[in-house]
């Protein structure tokens, strides 16, 4: 899913005022008659349920709503031009940039960085049919009838349209979801994505198989619920190793968050492993992950949470209690097993729906 898109948006400029007199037939020069310049249309942003990405703005970049028109002699008004609409997903956050990001590369953790803090928040399109005008456009100017006075009986005065607004736009869309799975790569998120909803996100046994959000929907006696499935969290994200911690916004809107972790496999492959072992490793990853949230911020350490185990299938029942009781002490709340690969899920179903 693309998540961030830069575009270049310019509202009309104001049609210009008119110089002109009335031809009369016996005079040289009758009374001003120039008319007003139309006014420029607007850009405006408008958000849309139907449209899910930012992808459309790979192709259009540039939006530039029509110039006013100019005034006319007999007093014609220019025509007042049409504001130029621009549909963006619900969630599209949108930030003015300076000129010098247009071009750069936004994967660079220097650039990003400052981006953040020369970046002004302008809207935030959070609900279906919101409507932002992002630049305004030029009023028209007056035309030379319009400066006509008891001295002045032929203005030579016009004005030129006010010039339209424009500005350099990055539109960053966050997902709106109300559950979030997260945990380490390759515990099994996309999986359990895939095991609770009709999505199909790419899934394979090595790390960072996701690199952008999936979206699902969940559904139970007729209550749904929007689920996103996000690329894997890895210690010092906020270092800017790995991919980062940016896809963490798609976290920002999210009510509840399903963390996922799984026994490793160093663990599974000593057949004789102790359940000791297995909860310190489970442990061990959960506080990874929840440092990460915590160093994030952005209220997501503080968000309901769902511990879940993944790939129980891979450890008998015998050890799950063990390893329960050891967890409960230790997070101080029960984790939930299932197995997303074999779609036993229900217990997590029943607390997402609590
Ligand atoms: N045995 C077992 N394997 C599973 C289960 N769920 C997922 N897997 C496997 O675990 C591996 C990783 O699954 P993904 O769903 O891609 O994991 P992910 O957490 O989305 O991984 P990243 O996107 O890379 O962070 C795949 O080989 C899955 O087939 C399960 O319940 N049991
Ligand atoms: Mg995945």
């Amino acid at each position: 899913m693309k998540d961030l898109a830069r575009i270049y948006v310019k509202a009309g400029d104001g049609g210009r005022g008119k110089l002109s007199f009335r031809h009369e037939k016996f005079a040289a020069k009758g009374g001003p008659d120039g008319g007003d310049g139309g006014k420029g249309g607007d850009v405006i942003l408008s958000a849309d349920r139907n449209i899910d990405s930012l992808i459309e703005f790979n192709y259009q970049k540039n939006f530039v709503a029509k110039n006013g028109e100019a005034g006319g002699a007999k007093k014609m008004h220019g025509e007042d031009r049409e504001d130029l609409i621009v549909k963006v997903p619900v969630g599209t956050v949108v930030w003015e940039i300076p000129q010098e990001f247009v071009e750069a590369d936004l994967r660079q953790r220097e650039v990003f960085d400052k981006l953040l803090s020369t970046r002004r928040e302008m809207v935030d399109m959070s609900e279906h049919n919101k409507k932002f005008v992002v630049a305004y456009g030029g009023k028209g100017g007056r035309g030379n009838w319009q400066f006509r006075s008891s001295t002045n009986q032929t203005p030579m005065e016009f004005e030129l349209g006010i010039v339209g607004e424009e500005k350099q736009l990055l539109l960053e869309l966050k997902v709106v979801a109300d559950v979030g799975i997260i945990g380490l790569p390759n515990v099994g998120k996309s999986s359990l994505l895939k095991a609770l909803t009709r999505a199909n996100p790419k899934i394979a046994g090595y790390p960072f198989t996701t690199l952008e959000p999936n979206l699902g929907v969940a559904k139970r006696n007729e209550a749904n619920l929007i689920l996103v499935d996000v690329p894997g969290v890895v210690e010092e994200a906020w270092e800017g190793k790995g991919i980062g911690p940016w896809f963490m916004r798609h976290l920002e809107r999210t009510t509840t968050l399903v963390h996922v972790l799984s026994p490793s496999e160093q663990v599974l492959a000593d057949s004789s492993f102790k359940t000791k072992d297995l909860s310190e490793q489970l442990i061990h990853d959960y506080e990874i992950v929840r440092k990460e949230l915590e160093k994030y911020g952005q209220g997501l350490s503080q968000k309901r949470e769902i511990v879940v185990v993944n790939k129980m299938e891979l450890v008998d029942a015998k050890k799950r209690e063990a390893i329960n009781k050891a967890m409960k002490s230790k997070l101080g709340k029960g984790v939930v097993w299932i197995s997303a690969a074999s779609n036993e899920t229900e217990p997590l179903l029943a607390e997402l729906w609590t």
